[in-house]
């Protein structure tokens, strides 16, 4: 079993019952569990600014699949959920992002774990702090500490 991070986000259409669809899809799918659910905040958009607000949160889940499975499962349901990629950090009905994978260090093609901009990104490193801000994360440190550090 390992425990796993998934970063939720969402700035279009029905923002927050696409999400917790998503998490719904999560814990319905074979060999994951969902433990906690952030609360979901909205936050200004990082990258491409010009486009709607986002609602991010963060699900922690047990599971017996590998990152790989897991990442894939997450593709899958991004995909039930309609997203049609177009921009590079443009807006999105929802993306799912495995922001960390046990103690795993991965940096692999088309999956890199801890998630490579973890550590800048205060919409995932917020509702990561609320669930488990004592988290040591692979070559970041504690995600207090993380989050301290941005401020
Ligand atoms: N990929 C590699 N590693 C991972 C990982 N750890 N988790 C690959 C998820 N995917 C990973 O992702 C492109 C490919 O990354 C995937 O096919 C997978 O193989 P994508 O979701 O199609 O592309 P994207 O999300 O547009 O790009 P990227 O680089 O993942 O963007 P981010 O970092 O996810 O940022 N502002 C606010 N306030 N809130 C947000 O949620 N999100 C973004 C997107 C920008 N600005 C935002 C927010
Ligand atoms: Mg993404």
């Amino acid at each position: 079993m390992t425990r796993a991070y998934i970063g939720l986000g969402a700035n279009l259409g029905p923002r927050e019952v696409t999400i917790l669809r998503a998490v719904d899809l999560l814990a319905a799918a074979d060999g994951v569990s969902v433990v906690q659910v952030s609360q979901l905040r909205e936050t200004d958009p990082v990258g491409v600014v010009d486009q709607p607000a986002f609602l991010n949160g963060v699900v922690a889940v047990e599971t017996t699949l590998d990152a790989r499975a897991l990442l894939d499962t997450l593709l899958e349901i991004e995909r039930e959920l309609g997203r049609v990629r177009a921009e590079r950090w443009g807006p999105r009905t929802v993306d799912l992002d495995l922001l960390v994978f046990g103690e795993e260090t991965i940096d692999e093609s088309g999956l890199t774990v801890p998630h490579p901009r973890l550590a800048e990104r205060r919409f995932a490193l917020e509702p990561l702090a609320e669930l488990t801000p004592d988290l040591v994360v692979p070559g970041l440190g504690r995600v207090s500490e993380t989050l301290a550090e941005l401020d």
